[in-house]
């Protein structure tokens, strides 16, 4: 007897989309069959006309992290009901490591913030120094199942930059004992120059804030952390990469068999620099690497497609706008003076990602349905180590599903979502493609518009990624 039988819908991998039922035991997937009306079964899921993905992995938010004097609109436990309403089934976040911390006290304190989660979820480490005490955690915090170390190549004033000594000192360890740095890639020295000839001419709006970040200041520091990790020869992946020349070097890198890895984000996708022209709403799109153009969008689109870019993130950081505007400052009228120096930098984008892909991507025809699980799924578990547990839906894995309809109509506005906070970016966006229901390790989480889930139900998933992922380019 199964606990849970879903039936009559479309399987999807990477290699391919087949009707076949999925039977699930104990929170695993059991079977994958045609099992027929007389199948016995706690409950059953009639998926006819729907398609059945592997449970979305969100690798990349932000959450109950102190940031430029904020810390968020969530707290773990919702921000994974917003997560599940976005078909996602397992959230990983970062340690909140400043300056003097052990890497390993901030692991244990962020294992305890995470297990609010309904969903499952794992932890990547933050380096911002690398004296030998924090390098001495590192083959430790791989034992502990956290292979993964987020540096900031910029962010300097803000105490959390990683300067070039650090990152190759933790680029040596991490090759040598099996780890995979992710990289926020922007030139500290390209912003911060670029920041203090706004403040020297007063140009402190919403453009200038993009325009002090160029394409080249993302495209320098790839190009200088692509030559670190060749010079090591650890693997490296650039997170939230926004343009072609970044993901030319990357090609190049990738087409000698580096082990050189890129993600993007939906809004890089989806939203662009005209946001800052609104001096309203302007600053509410304020987020680093800056929103691009849609040429750079299209762009992205073909290295989602060529397979340069290997995963997709949300890198949801969700702001009120009480916390985007609490250290502006206003005239007279009460009319925000604009400073782009005082806004939290950070979007939402846990819960539209999945939807936004399906939409532009799967259904206006740039990406296949079964590309689009690699993106979300697939990719992201063997890139972070946690495949095949989770990322497929074979016999053994855990039973995190999420079931689509790829017909269906909607519009994205904030009473769509559940992330807590009363704007959203998106707002008017049509969308073809819908989450119907979310299934995490065999409970079914969200169906239609209620939360079935549970907090504290996650649990914490120890990864450790395959060799053949950290010596050669894997896919
Ligand atoms: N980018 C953001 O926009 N916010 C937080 C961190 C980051 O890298
Ligand atoms: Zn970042
Ligand atoms: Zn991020």
């Amino acid at each position: 007897m199964f606990d849970l039988v879903i039936k009559n819908g479309t399987v999807v991998s990477p290699e391919s989309s087949k009707k076949i039922d999925i039977g699930i035991k104990d929170g695993k997937i059991s079977v994958l069959d045609q099992l027929g009306d007389s199948v016995e079964a706690k409950e059953v899921i009639d998926a006819t006309g729907k398609h059945i993905l592997p449970g979305v992995i969100d690798a990349h938010m932000h959450v109950e992290a102190p940031f430029q004097g904020c810390f968020g609109a969530n707290d773990f436990y919702t921000q994974s009901v917003s997560a599940a309403f976005g078909g996602v089934t397992t959230i990983m976040d970062f340690t909140n490591t400043f300056p003097g911390n052990s890497v390993i006290t901030q692991f244990e304190e962020r294992k305890d913030e995470m297990s609010k989660s309904a969903l499952d979820y794992s932890i990547h480490c933050k380096f911002v120094e690398a004296p030998e005490r924090i390098l001495q955690e590192i083959p430790k915090l791989i034992d502990m199942g956290s292979p993964s170390f987020k540096m900031f190549m910029t962010y300097r004033k803000e105490g959390v930059m990683s300067d070039d000594e650090t990152l190759l000192k933790v680029f040596k360890l991490a090759k040598e004992h099996g780890g995979l740095p992710l990289l926020h890639a922007e030139s500290n020295a390209i912003a911060e120059s670029n920041i203090e000839e706004c403040v020297a001419s007063n140009s402190l709006g919403w453009q200038s804030f993009a325009s002090s970040k160029p394409v080249l200041c993302e495209t320098e520091a790839v190009s200088r952390a692509t030559l670190f990790s060749e010079y090591c020869g650890n693997a490296v992946l650039f997170v939230h990469t926004t343009n072609k020349p970044s993901l030319d070097i990357a090609r190049r890198a990738q087409e000698r068999g580096l082990p050189v890895y890129v993600e993007t984000c939906p809004h890089y996708l989806t939203l662009f620099d005209d946001m800052y022209a609104s001096e309203e709403r302007g600053h509410l799109a304020i987020c680093s690497p800056p929103l691009r153009t849609p040429k750079e969008a299209e762009e992205l689109w073909d290295g989602l497609r060529d397979g340069t870019i290997c995963v997709t993130g949300s890198d949801d950081c969700t702001y009120s706008i009480k916390e985007k505007e609490m250290f502006l400052e206003r005239d007279a009228q009460g009319k925000i003076i604009p400073d782009f120096r005082k806004i939290v930098n950070g979007l939402s984008g846990c819960e539209i990602r999945l939807p936004v892909l399906l939409s532009e991507g799967v259904a206006k025809g740039r990406i296949s349905i079964n590309r689009l699980v690699e993106l979300t799924s697939t990719n992201v578990a063997k890139l972070s180590g946690c495949y095949p547990q989770k990322g497929c839906l074979a016999p053994g894995s855990d039973a995190d599903i999420t079931i689509v309809d790829l017909s269906r109509k909607w519009v994205l506005s904030p009473e769509q979502l559940h992330n807590n906070i009363d704007y959203c970016l998106h707002d008017g966006l049509e969308l073809t493609g819908a989450v119907d229901t979310t299934i995490a390790r065999g409970s079914i989480v969200v169906q239609g518009k209620d939360f079935l889930g549970k907090r504290d139900s996650g649990r914490f998933i120890k990864r450790s990624i395959a060799e053949s992922v950290l010596t050669n380019h894997a896919f």
